[in-house]
């Protein structure tokens, strides 16, 4: 019998800056479900990639002064490389630069061209660059992208257009007669209320503005929008129009998986596009909800990113994992912080996970010279603990069909937990003591052994290092003893034949000592306080929230910007030493702080009414913003 498939994705990340973890989350989580299918014996397709085109990677490539290509191929090595560091397991890696995409892509176009579901007109209307979003006048908020809250520029251009609302029926059918596509519920409930239900507007698919991205067929003034490029890598990955029997033998995708902001592309625009060129659409779509930073999104923009490959050399590839799946209900947004990876570390994988192993070892070495004894005098202590280790299986599998991997780990954690108790009550320690107990004391020891063995089995889907560690030290490590470690064996206790030699190795998960903030702020820390001040001398510093209304650079300063900025109704100019670390256009919109009752100087020429606050770390340099929206220009920093 052929096997089953399973196709999943991540998304394709933007080449403009490094990855972080907010999009290790993602991949892991996807890795985790990709080693579970194939685990359970389904053909998997496990794709992520690069979307690497657009007008924003365009500028960085020219801020860094080189081609858009060189920029893109740098940053995509180093992406394959954490990938690497985080053992994911992906069977496809798509470039959106890579020619096979490119040439599909074009084709796509050209055919809905033909079709008649793309025409020519001219777009006028809101952009935002970050996002590369386009939005209708309701849509944007104070001029500002609703999802990015940057500034949005107001265009006007010959453009490509793609019948949206011709599919609008089409696609709302389709919700109706899926509800599990949009998943979890609040965000197909978001899709249809605000999206569907307002009336679809066609879509702006072409931009003349900038050069880097695949050209319009028949008309190369024009590059196809990202999106339409980036959404198609699902199926040009895997052969659309180019490999029908691989395409035929993985499409429609099994599971999209996405962060909750890009799920209105694909659930609107992707399935629209399918429904379009005639093909089936995927079976499910799962946004996800965010990875915060002291409540705030961690993003590239936001500047409050950690990068996976810090965490991978302090704590370990397996540590990391196992916290991102661990950590957060799926679906839900969770605070990542390094204080709670580490105390998940100790508390399960150091403390009970580790000691486990490490106390089973010990004492096998040290009542049976290390070898795995016989289980002969059965007690009915041992019943609980044996079905527990039996069953964790079938509530891991119901946890993993609704994706909740915390609820998997747990499952797993808690046969570990019990079997860390069953030593307290068992106390092997005291059975050693009468000779007349030695076969109940092997038998102990060979259920602690053999709970081991099914929970390491367990692990492998989470975590790529662990179970082979166990293995080694349980004796079970080569390839001869294969079978005693397959999946379908995790359901059977009692398997593990006495006789094996364990072998005592290093600490599985060494305990952390928490360091607060070590990562980021290192070199803050080593510069010497200030002397002492008291409160009155600070009350004479005024600090004011201010935001930032136009931003240009000082002729012929390389470091100096100049700022107009609105501190409540007065408008005020300000030069700052930052240009090094920001854009002119990254400023504007934001509200900063600024020391407001500083005399006024004059520095180039310009009348500056105020200086700019920013911290500074190493080379990275920051300006202050409020972390909560809603604080207005002008209010009082106390
Ligand atoms: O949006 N928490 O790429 P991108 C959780 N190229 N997940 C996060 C996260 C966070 N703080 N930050 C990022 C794009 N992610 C487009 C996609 S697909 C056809 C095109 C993860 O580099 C999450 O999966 O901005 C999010 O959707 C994705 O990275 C955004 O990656």
């Amino acid at each position: 019998m052929s096997k089953m498939k399973y196709y999943l994705t991540t998304p394709v990340y933007y080449t403009n800056a490094n990855i972080h973890v907010g999009h290790a989350y993602t991949t892991v989580i996807a890795d985790a479900i990709a080693r579970y299918k194939r685990l359970q014996g389904f053909d998997v397709c496990f794709l992520t990639g690069t979307d690497e085109h657009g007008q924003k990677v365009e500028r960085k490539a020219v801020a860094a002064g080189l081609s858009p290509k060189v920029y893109v191929d740098g940053l995509v090595e180093d992406i394959k490389k954490i990938w690497g560091l985080l053992d994911v397991s992906y069977d496809v890696f798509i470039r959106t630069t890579d020619e096979h995409h490119k040439e599909q892509v074009q084709r796509i176009f050209q055919r809905l061209y033909e079709q008649g579901d793309i025409y020519k007109s001219e777009y006028q209307g809101n952009y935002c660059v970050d996002c590369e979003s386009f939005w209708t006048e309701r849509q944007v908020v104070d001029c500002k992208c609703p999802d990015c809250g940057r500034a949005v520029q107001w265009v006007t251009e010959e453009s490509y257009f793609f019948k949206l609302a011709k599919y609008q029926e089409r696609l709302q059918q389709h919700l109706d007669n899926n509800p599990e596509f949009i998943q979890p519920l609040s965000r197909r409930n978001e899709m249809i209320n605000n999206f569907l239900k307002p009336g679809l507007s066609d879509l702006c698919v072409s931009r003349t503005t900038h050069k880097w991205g695949i050209p319009v067929p028949f008309d190369e003034k024009h590059v196809i929008y990202v999106w339409l490029d980036a959404l198609s890598n699902y199926i040009t990955a895997i052969g659309y129009g180019s490999n029908l029997k691989d395409f035929e033998r993985f499409w429609p995708a099994d599971l999209h998986l996405m962060g909750k902001e890009i799920v209105r592309f694909h659930t609107i625009i992707w399935p629209i596009l399918l429904l379009a060129l005639d093909l089936p659409l995927p079976k499910m779509v799962y946004g996800h909800g965010w990875l915060l930073f002291g409540n705030d999104k961690m993003s590239k923009s936001k500047g409050n990113v950690v990068a996976p490959r810090d965490l991978v050399d302090k704590y370990g590839t397996d540590a990391l994992r196992y916290y991102l799946l661990r950590e957060i209900p799926f679906g839900s947004d969770g605070n990542f912080t390094e204080e709670l990876l580490v105390n998940r570390l100790n508390a399960d994988l150091a403390n009970d996970l580790g000691n486990l192993l490490s106390r089973t070892v010990a004492m096998i070495e040290k009542y049976f010279g290390g070898e795995i004894p016989v289980d002969v005098i059965h007690q009915p202590i041992d019943a609980e603990l044996r079905a527990q280790a039996q069953a964790a299986l079938g509530v891991l599998e119901i946890e993993m069909d609704r994706l909740q991997f915390n609820g998997a780990l747990t499952a797993v954690m808690d046969v570990v937990r019990r079997a860390n108790k069953y030593i307290d009550e068992t106390a092997p320690w005291v059975l050693a003591r009468e000779e007349a107990q030695k076969a109940r004391l092997g038998t102990v020891l060979y259920n602690l052994a053999e709970t081991l063995r099914i929970c390491s089995i367990l692990l492998l889907p989470f975590m790529p290092h662990t179970p082979q560690r166990i293995w080694d030290q349980l004796g079970i490590g080569s390839v001869e003893y294969a079978e005693l470690t397959a999946w379908a064996q995790a359901k059977t206790f009692g398997v593990l034949p006495p006789g094996l030699r364990v072998k005592k190795g290093e600490a599985l998960f060494p305990r952390v000592e928490w360091e607060p903030a070590k990562l980021e702020t290192e070199s803050v820390l080593e510069m010497p306080l200030a002397p002492e001040i008291d409160i009155s001398e600070f009350g004479k510093l005024d600090l004011r929230v201010v935001e930032v209304l136009e931003a240009e650079k000082v002729l012929k300063a390389d470091k100096l910007l100049k700022l107009t900025v609105a501190l409540g109704s007065e408008r005020r100019t300000i030069v700052a030493g930052i240009a090094a670390h920001y854009k002119p256009e990254e400023l504007v919109g934001k509200f900063i702080v600024v020391v407001a009752n500083l005399k006024s100087a004059k520095i180039r020429g310009i009348e500056s009414q105020g200086m700019v606050l920013a911290a500074s770390s190493g080379e990275l340099m920051s300006v202050i913003s409020p972390v909560r929206e809603g604080i207005t220009s002008g209010s009082k920093v106390k």
